[in-house]
């Protein structure tokens, strides 16, 4: 079977589940949200990793319905959460979906399904979905902002493009990438790209998020510099619909 008829099947047999990741807010020490993240077990037991299947689903011209099945599981399993209205979600979209004309529908029918849940439904998209494109993407994303969605820059940093795009985009987060996370090694030294980014996002006035913290150390880094979110194994890792839950209880 071809990647493209492997993808096929998986949705048809439900083998894609979506995890969870808590995202922790600086400031007021608590919760944010969470970033979605797919994943493809196989009912032959294997998983496949997300970086693979997501690199086959774009090229196989498969993304498309494999983000709408993704916003179809979030929307049910949405259904029985408990949330604070604000709490965050953040899902990944893919560059070719943004250009599709059914795209605006596609994310209106997504918040209208999770409505009730006063939910922040954010963006996140990459460097390289935003680089190539005109003001017809501008302004799809300028259209949902104004209905409440955000928009995020994710893997900020690695996309090796220039920056014009902060100029003709509105953006509202830049996820900083977890490369630049791993560059911090003490409290005192230097990591110039990762500060010029921290303080890039600050004179743009974006909200900027640390991701992949995984130490102590990276988190007071980052909080000591002005990082407003922090995302990583630190905190927590991705969990299922019904863990998060749990999570969220225990953590009160
Ligand atoms: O979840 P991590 O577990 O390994 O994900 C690996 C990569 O796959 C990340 O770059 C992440 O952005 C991407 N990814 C995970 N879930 C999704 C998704 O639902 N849609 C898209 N487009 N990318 C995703
Ligand atoms: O305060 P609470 O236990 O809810 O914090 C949840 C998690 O967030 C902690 O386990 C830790 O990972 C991280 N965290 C929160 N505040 C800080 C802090 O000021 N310093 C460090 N290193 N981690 C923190
Ligand atoms: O969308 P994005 O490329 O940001 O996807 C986040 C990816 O990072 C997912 O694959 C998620 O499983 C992974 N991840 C989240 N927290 C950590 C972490 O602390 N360390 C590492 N190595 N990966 C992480
Ligand atoms: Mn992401
Ligand atoms: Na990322």
């Amino acid at each position: 079977l071809s990647w493209r008829d492997e993808l096929r099947k998986g949705i048809r047999n439900g083998e894609f589940l979506v995890h969870y990741q808590p995202v922790w807010q600086v400031e007021e020490r608590r919760c944010a949200g969470v970033e979605a993240l797919l994943r493809w077990q196989r009912h032959d037991g294997r998983q496949v990793r997300p970086d693979m299947f997501i690199a086959a689903a774009e090229a196989e011209g498969m993304i498309i319905p494999l983000t709408r099945h993704l916003l179809n599981i979030i929307a049910d399993e949405a259904q029985t959460w408990s949330v604070a209205p604000g709490f965050h979600l953040g899902v990944n979209v893919a560059a070719e979906h943004i250009q599709h004309p059914d795209f605006l529908a596609d994310i209106r029918q997504f918040a209208a399904r999770l409505r009730e849940k006063q939910m922040i439904i954010t963006l996140e998209l990459t460097e390289r979905s935003l680089i190539h494109e005109g003001p017809e993407v501008a302004n799809k994303l300028a259209t949902l902002r104004r209905e409440g969605i955000r928009v995020a820059i994710d893997d900020f940093g690695t996309g090796h493009c220039s920056l014009s795009y902060l100029q003709n985009f509105q953006l509202d987060y830049l996820k900083i990438d977890r490369g630049f996370i791993n560059a911090i090694e003490s409290l005192e030294g230097e990591t110039p790209v990762l500060d010029a980014i921290i303080s890039l996002s600050h004179k743009l006035a974006l909200e900027v998020l640390g991701e992949g913290v995984e130490t102590p150390l990276q988190f007071e880094y980052l909080k000591n510099h002005g990082v407003n979110y922090i995302q990583g194994y630190l905190y927590a890792r991705p969990l299922n619909s019904a863990a998060l839950m749990a999570w969220l209880t225990k953590k009160g």
